[in-house]
């Protein structure tokens, strides 16, 4: 029988800091769970490896565990009791939440697909939505909880609550860890939501993984599908101005609580047989329990001196009942048992014994202790914490753990023997060789599992992360040659470059006024380098008249692009001026008196022939919201196309003319009509304007954004800031000459 009442005190442990700061943690479930009984609604403590880990640390920092506590809740009803060691606060979910949020799009798409089984992932746009929905409540309650110290988010029901959270609180010390697999780029890429939850995670300052492969997954998929820039060896990532910190933490278990348990437990009567494999899970389709009894059957096939000397003992406990990809799988291993039952068992000996519940801890550590072998074979999981139990509760006669290598326990586990559970014949030979191994291969095998594990326990990892957590990273700086060469290097293989740039928030900073804007001494000599390149041609295009902007770079021998595009001057070129432009300079004129009428001081028109822009970035940021939606009509109201600009709007004549027609232009007059088989074309803007061209370009070219993962773009890759791009112009014009 659990314990109904509150938690009691947990004994001291060594390895805690007790001088730090409180600590926020936001998990899917509470630590302690609420239940309708005969007294009302009653509290019981959770069991489980998050819960082991964390509660020693809360209860000596203090804090708050923000998270569902697993039933409706009145909301006048409160969890904490005014003698907790700290706070404790309910998010309560809705019906259709619960069903949407966490048995749809957690259970039915994260989990299987993480676990790289999409076969099995259900992509439902409406389970999304409820699983942002309650993501926001979770990142709104921690916010609420005004807590100063780190906020420590868990797991895949969440992935979305670090960057909600970060909407909320910008300074915020965020630290997310992930209990599950993170999937390679191939299958994560499936998902129809990749962008947002990789958004999602990179707002966190620390994103933790069990082990090392995970993390690479990780890092890979972001750098691949949001282009941002990873330093592999650091594996820092630079999210804008923000550093992120990846890490991988293998979580341990209490080792000396299941060691003392196993110690006291009593004996357990055995029925017949004289050795035990035994399996213990949630039931769970990546648990690889039906491929279990499958080899367990070809072990009574290959080696019948096992029968009736053997018993599979299986435990499930029961899981996702809601699912029915759970409830399929209950009755395929009901099915499985039936069979194996029905072929091998005699008078006295069943093959298999299957127990569909939960047990005590006490008698879970006497049946690990007492089994000969321990068979963890999951298809995947992310750590696996009974491999680990079991090795602790190896108190007396050793036994032998056989352990999927498609466990995240299998990284360090190494004295186990490993199998690939999908191979049947494999796992059936493991199985055959732990029951036949002899004594001392046992002993020296477990002997090395035991070390391990009693070191690395539950206390040294909640300290590893911590630590991470509370170490702020170091900024990466601009991108390296490395880095460049890798991503451009084989691209431009020797072929010549037309370079496009934008001007503002690309070459020059956005700043106050249009008039402070200049380049820096290595931006301009990059371009004079690379205006001096046989192998190279530079166009600038920029939203400024073209006058403007070819007096404001200063540089000979590069071709400008005025008013995003529609007129256009340069070597080699000639010079164009969209023919529709002449008709609008009239109608550019009264749509500048309109603008003017605003009067807002800091807001001004910039008159550019027969385009402007509306500029308020100098204007009260109150009003910004307000002028920009004043500007807007008017510009409507006069015919204009507009745009959104950095603490602009721009106006235009409603032309199908574009930065990425222009860029076209560029490219057809230069290098003829087969311009794609001539030459390579590199693309760098910032702005919504730019988007047109990156569009055109995307698979034509490589395109880079100035920006953060958080903004949506069609480029290949984000720079940072305007000293990335500076980095990059720097390394072109230097590059070797083809
Ligand atoms: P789970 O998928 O739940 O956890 P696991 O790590 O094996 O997997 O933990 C299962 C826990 O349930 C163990 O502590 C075990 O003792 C207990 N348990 C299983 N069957 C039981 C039974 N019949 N009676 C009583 N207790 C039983 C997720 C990830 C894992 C990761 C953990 C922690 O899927 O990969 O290791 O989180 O990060």
């Amino acid at each position: 029988m659990e314990d109904l009442t509150p938690p009691g005190p947990t004994p001291e442990h060594p390895e805690h800091p007790a001088d730090e700061q409180p600590i926020l943690a936001v998990s899917h479930r509470l630590p302690v769970t609420m239940h309708r009984g005969p007294r009302g609604l009653e509290r019981r403590q959770s069991t489980g490896g998050l819960v082991t880990a964390l509660d020693p640390v809360l209860r000596k920092r203090g804090g708050t565990w923000i998270g569902w506590p697993g039933t409706r809740l009145p909301p006048e009803e409160q969890l904490s009791a005014p003698s907790d060691p700290y706070r404790i606060v309910p998010i309560p979910l809705s019906d259709t939440e619960v069903s949407r949020y966490y048995y749809g799009l957690s259970n039915r798409t994260l989990w299987p697909l993480f676990h790289c089984l999409p076969e099995r992932a259900r992509f439902d746009r409406r389970d999304w939505e409820i699983y942002e929905q309650v993501n926001l409540r979770f990142a709104e309650a921690a916010a609420d909880a005004e807590q100063e110290g780190l906020v420590w988010i868990h797991d895949y029901q969440l992935l979305r609550t670090p960057l909600y959270l970060r909407r909320l609180r910008r300074g915020a010390r965020i630290a997310f860890f992930l209990h599950i697999p993170f999937p390679p780029f191939d299958l994560f890429r499936i998902l129809p939501w990749y962008r947002e939850v990789l958004r999602g995670l990179l707002a966190a300052d620390l994103i933790g993984f069990h082990v090392e492969g995970y993390a690479h997954n990780f890092m890979d998929c972001v750098e691949r599908l949001l282009g941002v820039r990873v330093d592999w060896q650091s594996r820092r990532i630079q999210q804008g101005e923000r550093t992120v910190q990846v890490g991988h933490f293998p979580l341990g278990i209490d080792f000396d609580l299941f060691d003392q348990r196993a110690r006291s437990a009593p004996r357990v009567a055995r029925e017949g047989a004289e050795k035990v494999v035994l399996g213990v899970d949630r039931l769970d389709y990546t648990k690889g329990i039906p491929e279990r009894i499958l080899a367990f059957e070809r072990l009574l096939e290959l080696h019948p001196e096992h029968r009736e000397r053997v018993t599979l003992l299986q435990l499930a406990v029961p899981s996702r009942g809601e699912v029915t990809e759970y409830q399929r799988l209950k009755r395929e291993i009901d099915e499985l048992v039936g069979n194996v039952n029905g072929r091998f068992a005699t008078a006295t000996w069943s093959p298999i014994r299957y127990l569909y519940r939960s047990v005590p801890p006490d008698l879970l550590c006497a049946l690990y202790r007492d089994a000969e072998v321990a068979a963890v074979t999951p298809l995947r999981d992310g750590m696996n914490l009974v491999a680990k139990e079991y090795v602790a509760c190896q108190v007396d006669d050793p036994g032998v753990l056989v352990l999927s290598r498609l466990t995240g326990a299998a990284e360090t586990m190494q004295e186990a023997l490993l199998v690939t559970s999908y191979n049947v014949d494999s796992v059936a030979s493991a199985l055959h060789r732990a029951l036949t191994m002899d004594e001392s291969e046992r002993r020296s095998r477990m002997l090395g599992l035991r070390r391990r594990e009693r070191q690395n326990n539950v206390y040294v990892w909640v300290n590893a992360f911590l630590r991470a957590a509370q170490t702020t990273p170091a900024a990466l700086g601009p991108p390296r040659d490395a880095d460049f060469e890798r991503w451009l290097g084989g691209f431009l293989n020797g072929l010549p470059l037309a370079l496009f740039v934008d001007y503002d928030g690309t070459l020059t900073p956005i700043v106050d006024h249009p008039s402070r804007a200049l380049l820096s001494d290595n931006t301009r000599a990059a371009l004079r380098t690379l205006a001096s390149r046989p192998d190279t041609n530079v166009t600038v295009v920029s939203g400024r008249a073209l006058a403007g902007v070819r007096e404001l770079v200063g540089v000979e021998g590069l071709t400008y692009a005025g008013n995003h595009g529609m007129e256009i001057v340069g070597p080699g070129l000639e010079p164009f001026r969209h023919e529709a432009l002449a008709g609008f300079e009239e109608k550019t004129e009264e749509l500048a008196r309109s603008l003017d009428e605003i009067g807002a001081p800091g807001a001004w028109v910039e008159k550019k022939g027969a385009t402007l822009t509306f500029h308020f970035r100098e204007a009260e940021e109150s009003a910004h919201h307000d002028l920009a939606e004043d500007a807007r009509l008017r510009i409507e109201a006069a015919g204009f196309d507009l745009r959104d600009a950095h603490c602009a709007v721009e106006a235009r004549p409603p032309i199908a003319w574009d930065k990425g027609q222009a860029v076209l232009h560029v490219l057809r007059n230069r290098y003829g009509p087969d311009w794609a088989e001539s030459v390579r074309v590199i693309y760098i803007g910032d702005d919504q304007t730019d988007e047109d061209a990156l569009h055109i370009l995307a698979g034509l070219g490589v395109t880079f954004r100035v920006g953060s993962a958080d903004t949506p773009t069609a480029a290949s890759r984000l720079l940072s800031n305007v000293a990335a791009v500076e980095a990059l112009l720097s390394w072109l014009a230097e590059r070797a000459r083809s």
